[in-house]
């Protein structure tokens, strides 16, 4: 299928915390590869990203720093722009969904799908901190997790069993905002009614059938079970707006906005350039644009279901040709985690080493399939021997090799030999070889195939030996470092993607003209470097990395590990407020008393309430409680229990009760408090 111009997008990364080397491999730099090969063969080309600043991570991280939102977005955006620029991350865009571009572009997209009677609207109920008077958001909410018992779990997830949490099933719920134990209330928000474009996203997704299998089983595992409706707004004040009157105080839920970032980053770089319209061209034109959205695997819905459905709604927005989503990076054997401190952070990599290095190792290494490893010891493996050994080390050959004997000018070429034909050869089809894999987003095999072009250079080099045929033949030396620049050239050219600060450096020391981002990919496998042309003088692409400087980074990372685990520990572990202190005088008031159940039966039409007929030693009573569930009726008989014997009677569901049966509860876990042995009925505890 022939497109016309082509738009790519990376994740917008939350402007909460810095990007670490996960996020760069799986979203950024393969999208940039991308990007400068297309660059070079001349594609209409548009890069574009920004950061993602609303949502509850922010509005989380703002609270636990005791700051504003806006203020961690600030501060983060500056953070995240400074490093993807630093590791030559090329975007033509980077944007911030906090800008007003994106709250127009946002707001009119949410009212057409509103006017053309697209958008449901429901009332649920969800949960409401009565302190502060604000409905919660899941991230807000912690408790005990009903599948593993961590007391930390968030009311959407449990970081510590991974598994979705029904927050209505949360235990012992806490706000995070105050500490209460939240409602669960009435609110009324819209819903986009995903499911019914399923059977439109299943039919757009039938001609893609060479996307990643990763990507495909993700959607058809959807299909299968349905696609449901799904919220687009939250009772939030961060976020963009609901622009409809009556529905203030309401925002358009983050996963609806952040997208919508694509099209208005594009919007800011139309305006930026001079030319309003021009954003159209990319978003409009439905046969001419293709879109590619490189993202992460944990972003698969969105690009793949909402935003196409979501676009679909709209009308007459382009929808992603391709979603080559990646797998995940993992650090020395575990898992990237900010809250363990294991992670390296982009913006402090590059404090200590170069970006290029970086960016050839995550290529070789890229998730593209599976998840894969970071490990510093073979970042400097790979570093050394492959792009200081292999790579650097032709070039510098050459190079030198021309200064000392050749007076720095490039030599003239004579008859050409088998072998200096084949390596020409090798040259000739690289830029076709290496493309082809970028088109499939194969980058680990062009990665591969860019470096057999150096290896195959250090072979001829070394069995051309031109050390030993300047002595007896110095036209046929000539020849062979003719060749060896010719190669030189193409490689400056077809590293570019890849390793573009090295490329660049090439370029000069080969002194020719312009810059490597001007040359054609094209022609970049053709003998083009002229004879009689000065060369600069060459200077090591690729410093070789000491064992000193990655025992450092490792030692480094377990430090920041330790430092993480110790504050873990010393924080409380409940984030209830202390209950009030009571005085000893005050405890006494209460007349708390052993008693013997008699009798036990259901209160009837109830599942849980029991009535009991309890002996306190001097009288007898009716006590109801509701642990029917948990202790069938004839469990109870003849137990000892402790119970509040001073407590005003009440009448629960018309049964009278006249005192209190203590219990430990655990959310939905209730244990009865009984005496450690036999003692008599009314005997006094305290
Ligand atoms: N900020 C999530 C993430 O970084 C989100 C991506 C938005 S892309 C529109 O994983
Ligand atoms: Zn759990």
């Amino acid at each position: 299928m022939k497109y016309q111009r082509l738009l790519v997008t990376s994740a917008l990364p939350y402007a909460n915390g810095p990007v670490h080397l996960g996020h760069l491999a799986g979203a950024y730099l393969p999208a940039d590869i991308y990007v400068r090969y297309h660059r070079l063969k001349g594609t209409e080309v548009l890069y574009i990203c920004g950061t993602d600043e609303y949502g509850t991570t922010i509005t989380e991280s703002a609270r636990k720093q005791g700051t504003t939102p806006q203020a961690i977005a600030d501060r983060y955006h500056q953070v995240i722009r400074e490093a993807f620029a630093g590791v030559g991350i090329s975007f033509d865009n980077f944007s911030r969904t906090s800008r007003p571009v994106h709250t127009r572009q946002t707001q009119e997209f949410f009212l057409r799908l509103y006017e053309k009677g697209l958008l449901k609207q429901k009332t649920e109920q969800q949960l409401y901190d009565p302190q502060i008077g604000q409905f919660l958001a899941d991230r807000q909410v912690v408790g005990t997790c009903h599948h593993c018992g961590y007391e930390k779990a968030y009311a959407d997830q449990c970081e510590s069993c991974g598994k979705a949490i029904d927050p209505r099933q949360l235990k012992n719920p806490r706000s995070l905002l105050s500490g209460a134990t939240p409602e669960v209330r009435e609110t009324t928000h819209w819903y986009f009614p995903l499911g019914e474009w399923q059977p439109q996203l299943e039919e757009w997704l039938e001609n893609k059938s060479h996307w990643k299998p990763n990507v495909l089983n993700f959607c058809r595992n959807y299909f299968a079970e349905g696609l449901q409706d799904r919220a687009i707004t939250r009772d939030l004040d961060w976020g963009v707006p609901v622009p409809l009157r009556g529905w203030e105080g309401k925002v358009l839920y983050v996963w609806f906005d952040a997208p919508i970032g694509y099209i208005s980053s594009t919007i800011e770089w139309a305006e930026q350039i001079g030319q309003p319209d021009q954003w159209k061209e990319y978003w409009c034109d439905r046969e001419g644009t293709k879109l590619v959205h490189f993202i992460g695997k944990d972003n698969i819905f969105f690009h793949a279901l909402l935003f196409p459905a979501m676009c679909m709604a709209y009308g007459n927005y382009v929808l992603a040709s391709e979603v080559p989503a990646n797998e995940f990076l993992n650090l020395e054997g575990d898992k990237f985690s900010t809250s363990r401190g294991w992670a390296v952070w982009l913006h402090e990599y590059l404090q200590r080493f170069d970006p290029d290095p970086l960016r050839y190792y995550l290529t070789c290494i890229m998730p593209e399939l599976a998840d894969s490893d970071f490990v510093w010891r073979d970042f400097q493996e790979r570093n050394n021997a492959e792009l200081a050994d292999t790579l650097g080390n032709f070039v510098q050959r050459a190079l030198t090799f021309v200064h000392r004997y050749f007076a720095g000018q490039v030599p003239a070429a004579g008859s050409l030999r088998e072998a200096d034909r084949a390596l020409l050869a090798a040259a000739a089809t690289a830029p076709a070889l290496l493309g082809e894999a970028l088109e499939r987003f194969e980058f680990k095999k062009a990665v591969r195939t860019l470096m057999d072009l150096p290896q195959a250079g250090n072979v001829y080099f070394q069995q051309q030996a031109p050390w030993e045929v300047r002595k007896t033949d110095p036209a046929r030396c000539g020849t062979i470092l003719n060749t060896c620049l010719q190669v030189c050239r193409t490689l400056a050219v077809v590293m570019f993607p890849f390793l573009p600060f090295a490329a660049e450096k090439l370029w000069r020391q080969l002194n020719l003209p312009g810059k490597v981002e001007e040359q054609s990919w094209d022609k970049a496998g053709e003998p083009l470097v002229p004879v009689g042309h000065p060369l600069n003088r060459p200077e090591i692409l690729f410093p070789k990395i000491e064992d000193e400087r990655i025992e450092a980074e490792v030692a480094r990372l377990h430090a920041a590990a330790a430092e993480a685990a110790q504050g873990e520990e010393k924080k409380p572990m409940s984030v209830k407020p202390p209950a009030e202190l009571i005085s000893p005088a005050e405890f006494s008031r209460l007349d708390l008393r052993i008693a013997r159940v008699e009798a036990a039966e259901r209160v009837p039409g109830t599942d849980r309430l029991l009535k009991l007929k309890i002996n306190l030693g001097e009288e007898r009573r009716q006590i109801v409680a509701g642990l029917a569930h948990i202790y069938p009726p004839e469990e109870m008989v003849g137990k000892l229990i402790v119970v509040v014997a001073n407590l005003q009677p009440a009448r629960i569901r018309g049964v009278e009760s006249q005192g209190m049966l203590l219990a430990a509860q655990e959310g939905e876990d209730i244990v009865l408090l009984i005496p450690e042995s036999d003692i008599a009925p009314g005997a006094k505890v305290r």
